[in-house]
């Protein structure tokens, strides 16, 4: 029932401008239940996960969810309860030397929301999403439709594309046109600030987990395909990009296995990857470092985990960190943009400065060298990513849809 108390006759006559619509969407509102558009990217990063599992968890509250990205997202698995999914296609055409997505995602935006009657639009990650969604709002409002868009920040759209000059106006355009703004961190939410000219509020909404959704194997039998008995399992998962700096990794773990019996899985792919093979390579450690590549669930390779390390040079939120907390596992990271706001240093991890991986590797064999210590810190992890939970962090993207539709 949570949006009995803003469903405004004269807003929906407004929207939904026959009377036909009216009949047609009336008693879907009057329940309560919103229609959303979420638009993301669909791969294996985590601004696609955390919107894919966003859509998920508010399909099963009983709103509509339509997906509009380029292909199935990875986290969508099969069907699901009030779950529709729009593909965007770009066709072929050989004057284009650059295919027009953007144009097409503003248009399958424009076509989504008018014959699905959308309430709002959510899209996560400014570039290109919010300023399709942007083009999408204008559009529509040629025809006295008015289209709610939601901008979440996820991260590398504001550090790393931010910072570039040739996307600057068209993202702070988008951010400053967007009727709700949110950030996945407080230090993503100071860094738009500081590099955007931005005049809007930037609410903090934290990345989440469904806890209770996660499903697993054999634990034993998965583990023992990877490590020995004695052996401890150090993990990471990212996209292989340099902010990853996968080597630091490799490094950090020729120093734990000189003192640790151990193994370290590398899950996910990118473009460091080589590079990290041929590191592997010098330093002897093929036979102790496994590239699994991307997968399908990680959560599963997470559990069976005794560690988990993410070195990178900057990191907006640190989903991957967050989902090795909830099961269990210590964080090593580093203690840039918003890890701190979710590794608690000496309780769920421990936490160095950037490319300090001496202190990382001290750091690793100190949880490792001690089964009660490293049991503390797990469980200490699990409870820090309980403040994570997405029964916490739900009702905030809720009552974001409920302010923006409350001012039309
Ligand atoms: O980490 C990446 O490079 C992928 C990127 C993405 O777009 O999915 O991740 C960003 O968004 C995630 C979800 O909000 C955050 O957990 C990551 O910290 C953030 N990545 C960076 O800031 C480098």
């Amino acid at each position: 029932m949570i949006f009995s108390s803003f469903i405004d006759p004269c807003r929906y006559l407004k929207f939904h401008r026959s009377l036909s619509d009216l009949r047609l969407n009336f008693v879907p509102e009057m329940e309560n239940h919103l229609k959303i558009g979420i638009v993301c990217y669909p791969t294996y990063g985590g601004s696609g996960v955390v919107a894919t599992e966003l859509g998920k968890a508010l399909s099963d509250k009983g709103h509509e969810i339509h997906f509009i990205t380029y292909s199935q997202p990875v986290r969508l698995g099969s069907a699901h309860k009030r779950v529709r999914y729009h593909e965007v296609n770009v066709s072929d055409y050989p004057l284009f030397i650059y295919p027009p997505y953007e144009l097409v995602l503003a248009s399958k935006m424009v076509d989504v929301v008018k014959y699905e009657k959308l309430d709002l639009l959510h899209v996560h990650y400014a570039i290109p999403h919010a300023s399709a969604a942007i083009t999408a709002k204008q559009v529509l409002a040629e025809e006295g439709i008015h289209l709610p868009v939601i901008t979440t920040l996820h991260g590398t759209d504001i550090t790393l594309l931010g910072k570039d000059a040739s996307f600057e106006p068209v993202i702070s355009f988008a951010i400053n046109k967007s009727d709700a703004v949110t950030a996945v961190s407080h230090s993503l939410k100071n860094d738009t600030y500081k590099l955007f000219g931005i005049n809007k509020d930037i609410e903090v909404i934290p990345n989440f987990l469904n806890l209770e959704k996660t499903e697993f194997g054999n634990r034993d039998e998965l583990r023992a395909e990877f490590a020995s008995p004695d052996e401890k399992l150090l993990i990471h998962i990212s996209n292989f990009r340099p902010v990853k700096r996968i080597l630091d990794i490799v490094e950090v773990y020729a120093m734990v296995k000189e003192q640790v019996k151990s193994k370290l899985i590398l899950i996910g792919d990118g473009p460091e990857r080589s590079r990290a093979e041929q590191k592997c390579r010098e330093l002897g450690l093929c036979d102790d470092v496994i590239f699994v590549g991307n997968v399908k669930n990680p959560m599963e390779l997470l559990s069976i985990g005794d560690i988990f390390m993410l070195p990178s040079e900057s990191e907006s939120f640190g989903l991957a960190a967050l989902e090795a907390m909830s099961v269990g596992l210590p964080v090593i990271s580093t203690n840039t943009g918003g890890l701190p706001e979710i590794n608690r240093h000496g309780v769920s991890g421990m936490m160095s400065n950037v490319g300090d991986i001496e202190d990382m590797a001290k750091n690793v064999i100190f949880l490792l060298s001690d089964d009660k210590r490293l049991e503390k810190f797990s469980s200490q992890a699990r409870l820090r990513a309980a403040d994570f939970s997405i029964e916490k962090i739900l009702p905030m993207y809720e009552k974001v849809y409920k302010s923006v539709l409350a001012t039309v």
